[in-house]
């Protein structure tokens, strides 16, 4: 029986290492080591052995088993180890070869700079407003200090859904909103879009898109107007970038002005593009009329504050050198690509 089990171990070890593939080597596994395995059935004969012996041929089949095991271990290992760098020599790819590109979306121009705006006034500690496109005539006009018989009222220039109901022609709405339903101060822009009765040409468009702005506070004084402004342009066009302001008159603002920005071709010096100016025309503003904060219940006493008005579309213009309004409304796959 000794020499039973010396000859499985060896032809054992002998298979295992002549083994090929872990299905054959589990069907080795079977036939050395499996309960009708040809281990087994030496053990099953132990009881003809005399009492001697039994103890010693035991130790010995056991020592056996444990061989045949860790060979068994081994080959495995060994095995899968193998399979595992075949498969990789197989499957190796080429990472040279360009890869497939998914197709991004990018923000449209005017996105792009609205975001950068509200950052800008998120920064100053300002908040951002929203209101409804379809508004009263009472606050997008008559809040604002423009009577029933101003020529801006014309229904030529204002698209009205009922005799007092409109698209907003200015976000100003928006800013009358939150001055009748927050006490100062106030820190807040309403961007947004609004509407003229405008025919559509390289500098006009039914459908625009504003800023306003607002600040009410007490002690609030035209430097603080200019400081902010100028804080603005410098941020969107550089540090060396001046502002302008020339006396205008808003009904809705008391002094009220225009808002120009150093020509970024020139730098102030003249040029075509600003027709020897120095300085493009870029915002209105003002100091809020006091008929205005005492409309919405705040006492133009203590209180005062400046307002302005910026069209978007011109500063993506100005910005992107975009020289026909109509591109950034026709959605021209070519034109949009850019940016
Ligand atoms: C422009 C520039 C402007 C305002 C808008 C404003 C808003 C409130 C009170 C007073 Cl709630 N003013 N907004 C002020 C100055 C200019 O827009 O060119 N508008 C025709």
């Amino acid at each position: 029986m000794k020499e039973q089990l010396e000859a499985i171990q060896k032809e054992a070890i002998s298979a295992f290492e002549s083994c090929l593939d872990t299905k054959e080597l589990d069907n080795l596994r079977v036939k050395f080591l499996g309960k009708k395995g040809l281990l087994t059935g030496i053990l099953k004969q132990m009881g003809k052995l005399s009492a001697e012996e039994r103890p010693v041929i035991g130790q010995l089949a056991n020592t056996v088993r444990s061989k045949i095991e860790t060979a068994l271990s081994d080959k495995q290992k060994k095995l899968a180890e193998s399979m595992l760098e075949a498969k990789m020599k197989a499957e190796t790819i080429d990472i040279t070869l360009p890869g497939k590109k998914n197709k991004l979306g990018s923000l449209h121009p005017l996105s792009i700079v609205e975001n950068e705006i509200k950052e800008i006034f998120l920064g100053m500690g300002f908040e951002i407003a929203d209101g409804p496109e379809v508004e009263y005539d009472y606050y997008n006009f008559e809040a604002l200090n423009l009577p029933p018989d101003h020529p801006a009222r014309d229904t030529q220039d204002t698209f009205y859904i009922t005799d007092n109901i409109l698209l907003r022609t200015q976000t100003s709405s928006v800013q009358v909103h939150v001055m009748e339903n927050k006490k100062p101060p106030i820190r807040v822009i309403a961007p947004g879009c609004v509407y003229r009765s405008d025919a559509v040409d390289a500098t006009h468009s039914p459908l625009f898109h504003q800023i306003e702005g607002l600040v009410v506070d007490k002690g609030i004084t035209m430097a603080d107007l200019k400081g902010t402004l100028e804080q603005l342009m410098q941020r969107l066009y550089g540090e060396e970038c001046k502002i302008r302001l020339r006396p205008h008159h808003f009904p809705f603002t008391e002094p009220s002005a225009e808002v120009d920005v150093m020509c970024f071709n020139c730098h102030g010096k003249g040029c075509r593009i600003c027709k020897g100016e120095g300085y493009i025309e870029l915002l209105g503003a003002g100091m809020v009329h006091p008929k205005v904060l005492e409309g919405c219940g705040i006492d133009s006493s203590v209180y005062s504050g400046f307002a302005f008005g910026l069209g978007l579309e011109r500063v993506v213009m100005r910005r992107y050198n975009i020289d026909d309004l109509r591109l950034l409304f026709e959605n021209d796959y070519r034109f949009l690509e850019q940016f």
